[in-house]
């Protein structure tokens, strides 16, 4: 199920407020997912020495890595769908590579939500937030089943 013109309008006009600011809005999301789903921060060799809080927030491969994140989820949140050519190398290389299942898309996808819904406050209303969760879903359901194209079952 697609999302109307007027959803996009919601999610591509949060997204535009998030943007400006990317890195913040990736190092928060990063942190607290593998601070509620520790078991997400042992996909990535890079991540595993960071053990405290401290080392996390201090940590500049954690930002740019919650930047790389954000980037591309924006750039297919731009594509409205049509997001095949963006979707394809993303799904490939997470099934192939990184091995992330659906699931730890899912925690991230929900991570996402709620820091643009804390820092963002009066413009993320119940409208823009089902809108955007609507399109996240769209995603992670692509995502799912590029997976299985890449013998991956997620
Ligand atoms: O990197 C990337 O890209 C991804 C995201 C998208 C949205 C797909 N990731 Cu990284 C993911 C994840 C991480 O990092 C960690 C954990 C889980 C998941």
């Amino acid at each position: 199920m697609g999302l109307s013109d007027d959803e996009w309008n919601h999610v591509l006009g949060i997204w535009a407020k998030v943007e400006p600011d990317l890195s913040a809005h990736g190092q928060e999301v990063i942190i607290r997912l593998f601070q509620l789903h520790p078991e997400t921060q042992e996909r990535f060799a890079k991540f595993k020495n960071l053990t405290t809080i401290d080392a996390l927030k201090s940590s500049e491969e954690v930002k740019k890595h919650g930047t790389t994140v954000l980037t591309a989820l924006g750039r297919i949140l731009k594509q409205k769908n049509n997001h095949e050519q963006e979707l394809k190398p993303l799904a490939e290389s997470h099934a192939t590579k990184h091995k992330i299942p659906v699931k730890y898309l899912e925690f991230i996808c929900e991570i996402i939500v709620k820091v643009i819904a804390e820092k963002h406050p009066s413009d993320f209303g119940a409208d823009s937030q089902a809108a955007m969760k609507k399109a996240l879903e769209l995603f992670r359901n692509d995502m799912a089943s590029k997976y299985k194209e890449f013998g991956f079952q997620g």
